[in-house]
């Protein structure tokens, strides 16, 4: 039988269901499912409209995305000192002019931004970018955010929000409208990674902690969580980690991490995401751009998912050394859920190795991706690049279940796509099946 492609499905053994699909229908019908599926995107830095200027959209910031500028650098003359002496525009224009006229855009970035200008019927070869600044400039924010939330078939995003960064935490504090479409994560770098750097903070909004997050430092952090929980209702707390991360470890972040956070996330039923691997500034001059990222040992992790079986760890690690890792840490635990394929992990030759073998490692117990998208309309070209991805890799993981002497139906496909890229996510953000799955 193995080798014997089955001819009809009538030949599955002891097969009883007509509805079985033909090797010939799997690949369509999956394209399908993919296609009328509204995605949950659980990790992004889009903002919600009431967040104003944060909230990055437009031809200018789909240019000056900091991959770009990372690309531009070593395409260009222009030194990182002038470019960041040229106003958003001026950026906006070298980088077109280098990366998509003076080269031909065959980068994932570049070609994302070429999908988004043809997903709106721009012109994608242009010497300038005045019909593309034109056209967004027309939009109005609200209405383009349910037409780009359509077209990416996505139907809610998750938000990063740092409750100390200068710019965001006075919408907070001032008070913002949920809304149902951007869900709030509360993201706490700066407390439990550069805690020495801005414990100051807290201790000016009236917190009792210090420098070494010693006494009631631990406490307090929790009453700061728990103001920020009933501030923002975040769907859970997120952090993300250098590869130098070790735990345990007497480190003032461990301290709270073990102390405040962890506990915090218990008591209020919240998944805590773990983003590990990343070596942050490695090039100053590149700012955004100038991250890196290292192998981490994840001994670490394996720590914390053993000492807090009741904690969730959503858990994304940016080196592609450490994903087999992940995959059979998350075989050991089940308080761990793999997600997405993060920043330099996000090209469609490595989210295809790595998904590859997450579906054999993991069936659907994972969630494939997400878009970290900086720009709204970003969303477009990563949730398209993953569709067609997942579409080549699901169909080869049903024809291989065929040869192997069982049918797969649409219905079996429909609540496999449901699960990884809905009810997963909602599950370990705590979402009741917000929206129905359009196809079922
Ligand atoms: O830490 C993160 O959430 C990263 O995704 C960002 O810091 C990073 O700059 C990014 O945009 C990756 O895609
Ligand atoms: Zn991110």
């Amino acid at each position: 039988m193995r080798t014997e492609l089955l001819k009809s499905t009538s030949q599955i053994q002891g097969s009883t269901d007509s509805n079985y699909l033909t090797p010939e229908q799997i690949p369509s019908t999956v394209e399908d499912v993919l296609a009328a599926t509204q995605f949950v995107d659980i990790h992004t830095h889009l903002f919600a409209p009431a967040f104003g200027k944060l909230g990055l959209w437009g031809i200018d910031e789909l240019l000056t995305y900091h991959y770009l500028e990372a690309e531009f650098f070593r395409s260009s003359d222009t030194t990182p000192e002038e470019y960041w002496s040229f106003s958003k525009r001026q950026q906006a224009d070298a980088i077109w002019r280098t990366l998509f006229v003076e080269n031909t855009p065959i980068s994932e970035a570049t070609r994302g931004v070429i999908a988004v200008l043809k997903a709106f019927q721009l012109q994608t070869d242009s010497p300038d970018l005045d019909e593309a600044r034109s056209f967004f400039k027309a939009q109005t924010i609200e209405a383009h955010i349910r037409n780009v939330f359509q077209m990416s078939g996505v139907s809610v995003v998750a938000m990063t929000n740092d409750p100390l960064d200068p710019e965001e935490s006075p919408f907070w504090l001032k008070g913002v409208q949920p809304d149902r479409q951007f869900l709030a994560v509360l993201r706490l770098d700066r407390i439990l990674v550069n805690w020495s750097a801005h414990w100051k903070v807290l201790a000016g909004q009236g917190y009792q902690v210090d420098e070494h997050a010693t006494g009631k430092s631990a406490a307090e952090v929790r009453r700061f969580l728990a103001d920020w929980h009933e501030r923002m209702q975040p769907v859970y707390m997120a952090c993300s980690l250098p590869d130098t991360f070790e735990f345990p470890k007497e480190t003032a972040g461990n301290r709270l991490l073990k102390e405040a956070v962890l506990p915090a996330c218990r008591e209020l039923d919240l998944s805590l995401s773990l983003m590990i691997g990343v070596r942050k500034q490695v090039n100053p001059l590149l700012r955004l751009a100038g991250d890196a990222l290292g192998r981490a040992d994840l001994r670490a992790l394996e720590n914390l998912c053993r000492e807090f079986p009741d904690n969730r760890f959503l858990v994304s690690v940016l080196s592609r050394e450490n994903q087999h890792e992940l995959c059979v840490y998350a075989r050991k635990f089940n308080n761990l859920m793999p997600f997405g394929c993060w920043w330099f992990m996000n090209n469609p030759s490595i989210v295809e190795e790595i998904t590859r073998e997450r579906i054999e490692m993991l069936g659907t117990s994972f969630i494939p991706q997400h878009s970290d998208a900086r720009v709204l309309e970003q969303v477009i070209y990563k949730w398209n690049n993953t569709r067609t991805t997942l579409a080549r890799i699901l169909s080869d993981s049903y024809r291989l279940l065929l040869e192997d002497g069982r049918g797969v139906t649409r219905s079996d496909i429909q609540r496999d796509v449901t699960r990884l890229f809905r009810s997963n996510a909602e599950a370990w953000m705590n979402l009741r099946a917000t929206v129905s799955n359009s196809t079922e």
